[in-house]
């Protein structure tokens, strides 16, 4: 990020993810209140939320007889109503930008304007506009009101008390990566719409633009599957130790996914097979050999579970239910899992690898797996070793869990099943990386989470109360600092497609507990999933949180104090 500081009285370094291009100029302009023009009035109201989240009042344009007038409005007691314009422009952006969320945020000293090709550039200008104000306020109010429930949480809804003032600057911006995410479990714990309208926020405010909802397990079925109605109406009540489950109905699955679209975010869902399946079992016996349902599961072990592909209700459900989660799903990926089947042949994996990706091309949608779709699979070693006829390495972190040493790749003849265009979800990152290298030939495509990084169910300190740590104590400086590029020796850049935050809920049952181990880590991720190795640095990334905070504050969203970070 360049930056040429005019010495304004804001502060220079407040957007995250760091954006490519920041040049400072002459002037300020005061943002107490602003009237908002955008292409289409979802997204004018969409802007006007945001700037007012950050104190910004925002008032109607007024109707005159030009266009121009629109902009000289003047709110009652505020002070002059300034213009904030958004407008599609394919100019815009970084010089020679290919990406289609590029954008350019003019902030001058009479109004401030975004262009964009696209309307996702145009909300991301306005999120870094968003940020900038958040700044500029955060100067004009002393910080001890920014506790939660403070006047600063009342002047957070738009009432303020001084100038909002931001430092003229032009932004020039564009994302590293085309996937920047969130996978959520709302299995373990059950996180219901308004939770996921509030994630979906979340994951907006730092320009990530997918969210994939894990949305069966052992636990519970989360999601009406209209063919298969048993899926939730006899598994959809569990979760973790006797919590209280539920699920979303295809009515809601909808209104969540325009939510999100509206926000530019891309729902993915998943349905983990062939593993991770006991919901599925206990509502349909006919997926087991004996014929007999299985007992619900509460606990948190992994690897247990498992689908059989010689039996005659296999096909049929996978089918029934992948072809009910394509018609649901708007956007274009269908996530169908493939992780931690612990106690499977490699064949009959390879088989359910195969006929999955089968059915969800066939049902019009790009499948999307964990990693061990690319043929490194888990397993008791012994067994896994017999059966690829070979010995499988293993460099398990020895603390007992499920999933320390269960790493063994099976490498070397293992045919490559992975279609073109398919996306790989990287999370284990000891197995050999040939599978990976094979895969990526075949023309995957890979999502980079990485559990010691990007797991935000990792406990930030030995001592921290929620989360687990079989993967690795992951603190804030652990979530930023790593490249997704050197991940995997020998990918090619162009197989990376991007990067996924992930948190399982085993540990966590409420909003609070969500958002505690969400933030601050989601925006490190994000900024590496956004911004380019030289436009990172972790002391402006640490001054950059501290102000983006004021904002948690005000909205009451639960961070975690980390000591990295002077608050
Ligand atoms: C691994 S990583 C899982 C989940 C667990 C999580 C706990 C992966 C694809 N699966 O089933 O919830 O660890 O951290």
């Amino acid at each position: 990020m360049s930056t040429v500081s005019t010495g304004a009285a804001v502060v220079a370094d407040a957007v995250i993810p760091a954006p490519v291009e920041l040049d400072r100029a002459e002037g300020v302009l005061d943002l107490r209140t602003v009237t908002v023009d955008a292409p289409d009035g979802v997204l004018a109201r969409l802007a006007g939320e945001l700037l007012a989240t950050a104190g910004a009042a925002v008032v109607p344009a007024s109707p005159g007889p030009d266009a121009g007038a629109r902009h000289t409005e003047h709110a009652s007691g505020g002070g002059r109503a300034v213009a904030v314009v958004l407008t599609l422009d394919p100019a815009a952006g970084p010089a020679g930008s290919q990406s289609l969320e590029r954008y350019t945020l003019t902030v001058a000293p009479d109004r401030a304007t975004v262009a964009a090709p696209e309307r996702a550039g145009l909300l991301h200008g306005v999120r870094t506009l968003r940020q900038l104000v958040n700044a500029g306020r955060r100067g004009a109010v002393p910080l001890d009101l920014g506790e939660p429930g403070g006047d600063d949480e009342q002047a957070g809804r738009g009432e303020t008390s001084g100038p909002l003032e931001v430092g003229a600057v032009v932004v020039r911006d564009e994302p590293r990566y085309p996937w920047r995410g969130l996978s959520l479990d709302v299995v373990r714990h059950w996180f219901g719409p308004a939770d996921l309208r509030a994630v979906v926020d979340l994951v907006g405010s730092y320009k990530m633009n997918r969210l994939h909802l894990h949305l069966s397990d052992d636990q519970g079925w989360r999601l009406e599957i209209p063919s298969r109605p048993a899926l939730t109406e006899k598994s959809s009540q569990g979760a973790v130790s006797g919590a209280t489950g539920g699920f979303l109905t295809a009515d809601e699955y909808r209104e969540l996914q325009e939510y999100a679209a509206e926000r530019e975010i891309v729902i993915v869902p998943e349905i983990d097979v062939p593993g991770h399946v006991n919901a599925a079992t206990h509502a349909y016996g006919e997926l087991m050999p004996s014929g007999e349902a299985t007992d619900t599961y509460d606990g948190i072990e992994v690897g247990f579970s498992k689908l059989h592909i010689d039996l005659p209700g296999t096909e049929p459900f996978l089918r029934d239910v992948f072809t009910d989660v394509a018609r649901m799903t708007l956007g274009p990926w269908v996530h169908f899992g493939a992780d931690e089947v612990l106690t499977m042949r490699p064949d009959e994996f390879g088989r359910f690898i195969t006929l999955c990706q089968e059915i969800v091309t066939g049902a019009g949608k790009t499948p999307v797996a964990w990693q061990e779709a690319a043929g490194s699979a888990h397993g008791d070693q012994s067994a896994v070793a017999a059966l690829a006829g070979e010995a499988a390495a293993s460099d398990g972190v020895a603390d007992g869990s499920p999933h320390g040493g269960a790493a063994g790749a099976v490498d070397g003849e293992a045919p490559v099943r992975v279609r073109p265009g398919t996306v790989l979800q990287y999370w284990d990152t000891r197995p050999d990386p040939a599978p990976f290298l094979r895969a990526a030939q075949a023309g995957a495509k890979f999502v980079m989470s990485p559990a010691t990084r990007a797991y935000l169910d990792m406990k930030y300190t030995p001592d921290h109360p929620l989360g687990q740590q079989w993967a690795a104590f992951v603190e804030l400086h652990d979530s930023y600092d790593w490249d997704p590029a050197t991940l995997i020796e020998g990918l090619p850049e162009s197989a990376i497609e991007g990067v996924s935050a992930a948190v399982w809920t085993e540990t966590l049952a409420s909003r609070d507990d969500l958002f505690s181990m969400l933030l601050p880590r989601l925006a490190a991720v994000a900024e590496t999933a956004w911004s380019r190795p030289g436009d990172k640095d972790w002391e402006s990334f640490r001054a950059r949180v501290a102000i983006e905070a004021a904002t948690w504050r005000r909205d009451g969203a639960r961070y975690h104090p980390t000591p990295q970070i002077s608050w």
